[in-house]
């Protein structure tokens, strides 16, 4: 509890699903907050929220992660008004399930925007103060689908993956600076997210069993917070699967083909 009072916490992507929730448990247990999304009214209404229960200072700018321009102009604001950043979550995220044959090169390269460049350009913003004051924490939302490519959401998966190789490279730069690194690795969440990612409605239909609650989610990272956590898989027996991809990979794409194409 006491870990996080008075720490500054900045969440992207904090306008809905495990953003959000991870913001309720930050407030709840004191820390100051930087709330940054594209949609302002669903931020503000958050803020007036947690602004009425908790007595933590929070602000919210509008952010698109993938426009370069506004990552560069709003990080200084947020410096000048909190003086210092503790721990960053490069949440915002958005994945759309479709075979490679028939994705667009504009959706693929607004997924690679958001999910790659977005968490990398919001990261370059707060290294060198991290680095400096020998002290921090990135915390990167991945995707079990950074560990298991699975067919329909190649390009998603190939995003996740993306950021992983970033994070734990990152981890080992960041290691003698005292600076912690963690990635986090959810299988499906029920979030708005498949509104995008799964028009249709079948992937959802077949994972539903399965689906993890937000709040749950929210509540493995932020209890994460300022740990030496490396990474977060959840539910758990995923990664398992991705330990046995690792080392049958042969034999797991072709007995796990046949249920991954139900998507
Ligand atoms: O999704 P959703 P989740 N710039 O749709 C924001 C990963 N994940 O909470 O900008 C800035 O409820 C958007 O805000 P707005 C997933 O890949 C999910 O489930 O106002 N922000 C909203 O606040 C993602 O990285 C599942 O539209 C942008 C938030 O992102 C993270 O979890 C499984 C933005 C998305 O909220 C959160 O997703 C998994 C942009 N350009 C990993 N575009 C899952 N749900 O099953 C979007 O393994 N946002």
């Amino acid at each position: 509890m006491e870990q996080l009072a008075g720490k500054n916490i900045v969440i992207t992507g904090a306008s809905g699903g495990i953003g959000a929730e991870i913001a309720k448990l930050c407030a709840a247990r004191g820390a100051n907050l930087v709330l940054l999304a594209r949609s302002m009214d669903k931020l503000e209404q958050l803020q007036k929220q947690l602004q009425q229960r908790h007595s933590v200072k929070i602000a919210v700018y509008q952010l698109d992660v993938s426009d370069t321009e506004q990552v560069r102009a709003v990080f200084p604001e947020i410096f000048q008004a909190f003086g210092q950043v503790d721990v960053l979550v490069n949440n915002a995220g958005f994945g759309i399930f479709r075979a490679a044959h028939e994705a667009g090169i504009e959706e693929m390269k607004a997924m690679f925007n958001v999910n790659v460049i977005g968490l990398m350009a919001c990261t370059s913003m707060v290294l060198p103060h991290m680095r400096e004051r020998r002290f921090g924490h990135i915390i990167n939302i991945a995707s079990q689908a950074g560990k298991i490519a699975t067919p329909k959401s190649s390009v998603y998966a190939a995003t996740k993956h993306a950021v992983l190789g970033y994070t734990n490279a990152l981890r080992m730069e960041l290691a003698d600076c005292n600076v912690r690194v963690t990635s986090v690795n959810p299988g499906p969440i029920a979030t708005n997210f498949f509104n995008i990612a799964d028009e249709k409605g079948t992937y959802v239909k077949n994972v539903e069993r399965f689906m993890l609650q937000p709040e749950y989610v929210a509540e493995k990272v932020v209890n994460a917070m300022l740990t030496k956590t490396r990474e977060i898989n959840l539910p758990r027996w995923m990664n398992l699967g991705s330990v046995i991809y690792t080392l049958f990979p042969k034999t797991f794409e072709r007995l796990g083909r046949r249920m991954f194409n139900q998507k």
